[in-house]
């Protein structure tokens, strides 16, 4: 018999990776994807399969992290071996505006699963995995940060996920359920939801090298991130379920680069060198150089045509509305004991990273210069 799996959040960039991989170890994967006036599957929409297709290993159900009903419900009718709790308001600035949404949907959100397992009398049948986050270090009391770190929230986000760590923990404990947090470090991919700090990056670079855009503003480039690409840390979610027993897990990948060098990797990534200037508000960068070889082959040649022109012009800016009321300066972690435990290992480092995401974001970004132009195919991102 196949493994069934739920995932929450399976629209988003984790639940996307995580359905491909676990269709791939051969489940049958249901997903649970908010009523949206618009389409909100593109990330899944290659695995899609229509209803009436007989035997489907990717089954989608309407449902809202805020509706307990409908979350039992669901639970009750898949009966699935495995819960994977991704969904989230999973932007740190946003939850500053959406404090109590945020809350509800990401704090009490993990509650209503765990509580739901417990009522359908499935504590021993359903292994549940929850989405924590290296945000929960935010104020970092120790460097690197390990699975005994100390928590200090900074952000009604991290306070909200800091509740669903330890409401996991607690159903571990209380009633013998197989929960375990995964304590993931920021992670990436092509498919990177578009307003996080380095697919803004991506996207906005490679419309700068096409000449689309003028200048890309941000805002805390000194801030320091733990960058892992998704399709590995997905392979980790499903590692963590498999053990005997249930634990919590730091996954990263102990390295630590600022959004500035970030800047530079995604500009540097398509042969155009740029320099920083200036410090504060002030602080911008500026194309230094050309790599002509390298920018044919990556952007094009009409567009070097067009961008070597702007050799000496400022491509970044800092704008203030980017900074947080309370922000989280150094994230790494030391990812020994998943190595250990798990065997767990990612296959990008950093510079594969972005390579990855500034390929498919420059392809991309051809595509949407394709449909300003009249174009009317529909976007793909896994293309
Ligand atoms: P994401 O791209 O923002 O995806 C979030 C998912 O949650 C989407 O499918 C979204 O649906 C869904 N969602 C949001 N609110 C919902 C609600 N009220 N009811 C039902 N579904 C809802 O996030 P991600 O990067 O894949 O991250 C997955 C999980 O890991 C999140 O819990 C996040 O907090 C956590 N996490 C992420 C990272 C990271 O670096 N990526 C690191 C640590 C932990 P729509 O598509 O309709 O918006
Ligand atoms: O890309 P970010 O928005 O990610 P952040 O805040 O680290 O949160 C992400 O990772 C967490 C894991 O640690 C997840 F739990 C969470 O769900 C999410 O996926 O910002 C990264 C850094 C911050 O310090 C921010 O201040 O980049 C800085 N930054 C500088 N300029 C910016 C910008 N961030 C954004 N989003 N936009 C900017 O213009």
């Amino acid at each position: 018999m196949a493994r069934t799996a739920l995932i929450t959040g399976i629209t988003g960039q984790d639940g996307a990776y995580l359905a491909e991989y676990l269709v791939k170890q051969g489940y049958v994967v249901h997903g649970i994807k908010r009523r949206s006036s618009s389409f909100n599957t593109d990330r899944i929409d290659h695995l899609y399969q229509d209803p009436h297709t007989e035997n489907r290993n990717l089954i989608l159900h309407y449902g809202d992290m805020t509706d307990s009903l409908n979350l039992t419900r669901i639970i009750a009718d898949v009966r699935p071996d495995e819960i994977y709790n991704l969904a989230a308001q999973s932007h740190v600035k946003v939850s500053f505006d959406t404090p109590e949404y945020t809350a509800n949907v990401d704090g009490l959100g993990a509650l209503r699963i765990l509580e739901a397992v417990r009522m359908l009398g499935r504590v021993s049948k359903t292994r549940v995995y929850q989405a924590s986050t290296s945000e929960l270090y935010g104020l970092v009391q120790e460097v690197p940060q390990n699975e005994k770190t100390p928590f200090y929230p900074r952000s009604p986000y991290a306070v909200a996920k800091l509740y669903a760590y330890w409401i996991a923990v607690n159903y571990r404990e209380a009633y013998g359920m197989h929960v375990s947090n995964g304590i993931l470090f920021n992670h990436e991919s092509p498919v990177r939801g578009e307003t996080f700090v380095t697919r803004k990056i991506t996207r906005a670079v490679s419309k700068i090298v096409l000449s689309n855009q003028r200048e890309l503003y941000l805002g805390n480039l000194s801030a320091k991130r733990d960058w892992g690409h998704a399709k590995d840390y997905v392979r980790a979610m499903h590692l963590i379920l498999q053990q005997d027993k249930p634990s919590d897990y730091v996954i990263a990948t102990g390295v630590t680069t600022s959004v500035r060098e970030f800047v530079r990797l995604a500009f540097a990534a398509v042969g155009v060198e740029v320099s920083f200037r200036g410090e504060g508000l002030e602080e911008e960068a500026v194309v230094t150089a050309v790599d002509k070889e390298v920018f044919c082959r990556k952007v094009s040649s009409e567009a070097y045509d067009k961008f070597v022109k702007r050799v000496g012009e400022k491509v970044v800016g800092v704008d203030s509305n980017y900074f947080r009321p309370t922000e989280v300066d150094l994230l790494i972690g030391d990812p020994a004991k998943s190595q250990t435990v798990l065997g767990w290992k990612p296959e990008y480092d950093l510079h594969a990273l972005v390579e990855d995401m500034m390929s498919g974001d420059i392809k991309l970004m051809k595509k949407e210069d394709y449909l300003l132009k009249g174009g009317h195919r529909v976007l793909n991102y896994f293309e």
